[in-house]
């Protein structure tokens, strides 16, 4: 494989220049933490390295140095399509580089040959409750492939460590593979009568998943390809990202790694706020009598939940300070393709009003909106309208990420995570002595 031979060459070259690094720079300091940082979440405390992207406050991401407009315009698209393909950003995330249409090609082909889902998850998955949650099926269904894992198997038969990567790109070139199956199946199971859609081999990664999904509108496929691209990564201290990058560092394999990625990504104050924005939104609508509430029901409203406690989802953020560039992105998209969408119109209309109300009431350090305050919309449009789905595409999407990032802490030879906890008592005793 093309990319494989591509990472062995990057992998030489960035093994010398982290050792040059460490050497030159080893003993100097990034962060200090303050007594607040290590009670409050440890926000902005530096303690990690993370190669595929990162996120500035006020700007937003940059995948391997590239904005999401840069993205957008320079990633390969579908024939006839606009929107990045998502095999593209994976390459980009993985190797650094902005690939060629062939790379792309490969990439696409390569999973479709690894896509087949084993029988034994779909048995293991139909014995669920009915009303399991998606994330919790599709974290599962990842964990159940675990016996899968060939960096597993390596390991138990005895491998260098300088070799680790290799057999964890091919458990994450799988997984990748693999990933939207699960969570078409989940969907066609839990929603529309275990009434299963066979792969297309003719489509990419994004079009195939939306034709198993059973929307096979081609505007869709285009909102697919950008949603699983601008979902992709967001640095490595959020919570997927961390802890995928975490339990991996025990050499837990991807499948044990990702699949505690996607049970912090189905948190309301992660990736599951994307459910509960449009869950919020329909409540909304439905208590105010239907159609489009005017400006001033919806700043009663947002009151009322704050009012009695509760977050605003989709606004805030523990890093960014401006509106996420991942919603323009969306929004964007919203304004050429379903610009009198009713929930679109609602959604902006949210974007006038949230920011003020969040800065009066004080207490959130950003107002404006992040992702998740516009992909259900989108979702909704194209008649994907069980919300509960939705962290699920979001975790087909951070997989791109967090797994880039899983193969290079492997090849980098990165050590078990394992910082140091103190007590109340410890802290106490620091600065008012015993
Ligand atoms: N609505 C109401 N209050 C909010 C708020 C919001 N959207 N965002 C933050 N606050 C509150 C916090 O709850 C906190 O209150 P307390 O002091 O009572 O604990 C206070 O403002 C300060 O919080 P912060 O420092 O601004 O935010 P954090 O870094 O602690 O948390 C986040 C960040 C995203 C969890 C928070 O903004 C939030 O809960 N937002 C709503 C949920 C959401 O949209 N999450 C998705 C984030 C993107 C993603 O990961 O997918």
């Amino acid at each position: 494989m093309k990319l494989k031979e591509k990472l062995v060459k990057k992998i030489g070259p960035m093994r010398e220049e982290v050792r040059s690094v460490i050497e030159k720079h080893g003993d100097k300091t990034i962060s200090e933490v303050t007594v607040k940082q290590a009670y409050g979440g440890m926000r902005g405390v530096k303690c990690m390295v993370w190669e595929p992207s990162a996120l500035d406050p006020m700007e937003g991401i940059r995948f391997r140095g590239y904005t999401i407009p840069e993205v957008r315009e320079k990633l390969p698209k579908a024939p006839g399509g606009e929107e990045p393909l998502p095999e593209g950003i994976f390459y980009l995330l993985l190797i650094g580089e902005i690939p060629t249409e062939e790379d792309v090609k490969e990439i696409t082909q390569e999973w479709q040959k690894r896509g087949e889902l084993p029988q034994y998850i779909k048995d293991a998955l139909r014995a669920l409750p009915e009303d399991t949650h998606p994330m919790t099926q599709f974290s599962l269904g990842i964990l159940c492939m675990q016996r899968e894992s060939i960096f597993a198997r390596r390991y138990r038969e005895g491998l260098s460590k300088t070799e680790y990567w290799e057999p964890v790109f091919e458990d994450v070139m799988n997984l990748l593979a693999k990933l939207p199956h699960l969570a078409a199946f989940i969907y066609r199971k839990t929603y529309k009568n275990d009434e299963q859609i066979p792969p297309d081999p003719e489509l990419d990664w994004a079009g195939n998943f939306a034709h198993m999904l059973g929307i096979e509108d081609d505007e869709f496929k285009e909102l697919l390809r950008l949603y699983l691209v601008l979902h992709s990564d967001h640095e490595g201290g959020n919570v997927s990202a961390h802890s995928t990058h975490l339990v991996g560092s025990a050499l837990s394999d991807p499948y044990y790694a990702l699949s505690a990625g996607m049970n912090g990504l189905a948190g309301p104050l992660h990736g599951l706020a994307n459910q509960e924005v449009i869950r919020w939104i329909l409540k909304m609508k439905e208590e105010l009598g239907g159609g489009v509430p005017t400006k001033e029901q919806i700043s009663q409203y947002v009151w009322d939940t704050l009012n009695k406690g509760q977050v605003i989802p989709g606004y805030g953020h523990a890093v960014l300070r401006k509106t996420d560039p991942r919603y323009i992105a969306q929004r964007e998209f919203a304004l050429k393709h379903l610009p009198d969408d009713e929930i679109f119109k609602i959604v902006s209309l949210l974007y006038e009003v949230v920011p003020g109300i969040l800065m009066e009431h004080g207490k959130a350090k950003n107002p404006w909106p992040n992702v998740d305050a516009h992909s259900g919309c989108l979702l909704l449009h194209y008649g994907l309208k069980e919300y509960d789905f939705y962290t699920v595409l979001f975790g087909v999407s951070r997989a791109l990420g967090v797994l880039a990032a899983l193969i290079w802490s492997r090849a980098l030879g990165l050590p078990i995570e394992r910082p140091k906890s103190v007590t109340t008592e410890w802290i106490k005793q620091q600065f008012e002595g015993s």
